[in-house]
């Protein structure tokens, strides 16, 4: 076995491409040394003691977050940036109008002397990440190269990263290669800053035929731990289509009856719609266990018995924090007691976390995220809107006993959803597999405030997978159906659900939360062929009986508008959709183009 050049962690390993790639990207980045992550418990307590050290961390205090610190970003590295995100194939039409695109060879001319000596004064980290359980054969190995010990610290918790990573890896097993700097080499005696990114220069690109990531100038979430976004949805969703699989941005549920049966949902809605309260939500429904498999990501692969299974890819959350409390989302608020990182909330006098919503009163003094005293009716928010907590999916009350199983959970019914003051009833059924993938395809939340129980302007988000899909939309479409027409599949039922449905006079008409659970009830026993729908033009509506609503006051008239579809109404949506298809050219699958025409006639029949 070869040891590997290193000051620090240690790695063997044989694997000639992987210590090439390696060789030849510190070559051109040219740490002051480098590091492999061996994935220990020690090595994350290091990466945690190397940013309190340095000054871009501070412990919180032990008797409120046992083992967490506080990190607090550049303002400007809040977020993921999809204007300076780039899907890099040799021909633009494959990239799609949903993607920003460059020619390879362009992208590479431009990130070439960005990356040349950007790691000077800092020490490159080679984090080997497995997205899904070490071994699965749903699950897929990554390589991420980072200058960031925040970086390290977050892939520790959020994937599976270090030396069993390396064993399954073997001599000449398949990574994709991920490289990630802030952009801001250290020249000799500089001194660093707490929040080290390059603000100007922010490139979040992806080459789909070499399948590797090269993201350079943020630290911040999604454009910085590469095995999320990157990886996991805009590099897995082209792997997946080459290869018969999906990867979806879903969380994952696992249901059991009062009689011991058991379900599994995939869910996909657009940002804002609640899906990490989805994920780990408490049901109201009498007698019945809802868990989670995951918050997020979703990787499905047929199994033997023609079903879709499906592993969630990471091993942590990485949460908005602002909103979470033990209202909207007990379990998360449980996820992340310990052991935690957060970063961009505020900090408490005695040591803790805040944020806008957060239970209890609102202290007196806090320090905000931008590092200021901050006391209640100052007009800025003691949190950034898009802060984050970073935990284990492990430490979630509710996490399924099965998550990290390597097989998979197999897939019964997937959700799709969106936020609808208006015209979208609260939940549906599709007629088929093509059905489904058409309601997917045309999800959408409305953008404008609707006029009292009017129709505000819809933003079509497909599949949630408008930033994420790494080609064509289209095309994308395309292999959903393909996989649908695959000899002997198996596909879960599709629904389609709005919480948001609010009265003529802007009420919200349904309670949401745990109460969601009676849909998924009912989702269940369509599943089993059971619970009665009544037919509607644009899809299988439960019949109010065939929901259980034992317990829930609600007034008849307000279950009514909810479960109402009113052609007139639905009619006016079609033009939207119409714009929304002709985007995608002759790559909009004709079978959905039929579906939309359908759906017309059927509306006006
Ligand atoms: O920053 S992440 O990509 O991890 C989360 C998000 O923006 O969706
Ligand atoms: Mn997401």
């Amino acid at each position: 076995m070869t040891q590997v050049n290193q000051t620090a962690g240690s790695v063997n390993t044989e694997h000639a491409k992987l210590l090439a790639w390696v060789d030849q990207v510190a070559g051109q980045c040219k740490p002051d040394s480098v590091y492999w992550c061996d994935g220990s418990q020690a090595e994350y307590q290091a990466m945690l003691d190397t940013m309190v050290a340095s000054g871009s961390a501070q412990w919180l205090a032990k008797d409120k977050k046992p083992n967490s610190v506080l990190v607090l970003s550049d303002p400007a590295d809040v977020a993921r940036v999809e204007d300076r995100t780039f899907i890099c194939c040799e021909n633009e039409a494959d990239a799609g109008p949903t993607n920003h695109w460059k020619a390879p060879d362009e992208m590479r001319a431009i990130l070439k002397p960005l990356f040349d000596g950007c790691m000077k004064g800092r020490t490159m980290y080679v984090i080997p990440f497995s997205m899904g359980p070490v071994g699965s054969p749903i699950a897929h190995i990554g390589i991420e190269i980072s200058d960031s010990p925040y970086v390290v610290a977050n892939m520790h918790t959020m994937t599976r990263v270090g030396n069993k990573v390396m064993d399954v890896l073997g001599t000449d097993g398949e990574f994709v290669p991920c490289v990630h700097s802030v952009g801001m080499p250290l020249e000799s005696g500089q001194k660093d800053v707490a929040w080290p990114c390059n603000a100007d220069n922010k490139y979040i690109t992806h080459f789909p035929e070499t399948k590797e990531i090269w993201s350079f100038g943020s630290g911040y979430g999604g454009n910085a731990l590469l095995g999320k976004k990157c990886f996991a949805l805009r590099i897995a969703s082209i792997m997946a289509k080459e290869q018969g699989w999906m990867a979806e941005h879903m969380l994952i549920l696992k249901l059991t009856s009062p009689e011991g049966a058991v379900k599994y949902i995939a869910a996909a809605f657009p940002s804002a719609c609640g899906k990490t309260n989805l994920a780990m939500l408490n049901p109201t429904v009498k007698g019945w266990k809802v868990e989670c498999v995951g918050d997020d990501i979703a990787w499905m692969k047929f199994g033997k018995d023609g079903k879709l299974h499906a592993i969630n890819p990471e091993a942590g959350f990485f949460g908005v924090a602002p909103g979470t409390n033990y209202d909207s989302n007990p379990n998360a608020m449980e996820s992340l007691k310990e052991n935690a990182i957060f970063t961009n909330v505020g900090l408490t006098d005695d040591g803790d976390i805040w944020w806008e919503e957060i239970d209890g009163p609102t202290p007196d003094h806090l320090i905000d995220w931008h590092g200021n005293d901050w006391k209640p009716g100052t007009d800025v928010k003691a949190a950034h809107p898009n802060a984050r907590f970073t935990a284990k999916a492990g430490q979630c009350p509710v996490i399924a006993p099965n998550w990290e199983d390597p097989a998979g959970v197999p897939i019964d019914a997937i959700l799709f959803g969106g936020r609808r003051a208006s015209t979208q009833p609260l939940a549906m059924e599709a007629s088929s597999w093509q059905h489904g993938t058409f309601l997917g395809s045309t999800m959408a939340s409305e953008k404008t405030a609707a006029a009292a129980g009017g129709l505000g302007e819809l933003r079509f988000d497909p599949m949630a997978m408008l930033p994420f899909c790494g080609y064509h939309m289209g095309d994308y479409w395309q292999h959903w159906l393909n996989m649908g027409n695959k000899p002997g599949a198996k596909m879960p039922k599709v629904f389609y659900v709005n919480w948001f449905r609010k009265s003529p006079d802007g009420k919200w008409l349904w309670p949401g939360f745990g109460e969601n659970s009676r849909i998924l009830k009912w989702v269940c026993d369509r599943v089993d062929g059971k619970g009665d729908v009544t037919e509607t033009a644009i899809g299988n509506l439960p019949t109010i009986d065939s929901l259980d609503l034992d317990g829930l006051d609600m007034p008849a008239e307000d279950l009514k508008q909810l479960l109402s579809v009113d052609n007139a109404e639905w009619l006016k949506v079609i033009p939207a959709m119409r714009d929304h298809y002709a985007k995608f050219g002759d790559k909009l699958p004709k079978e959905l183009a039929g579906e939309l025409d359908a759906l017309e006639a059927r509306l006006k029949a």
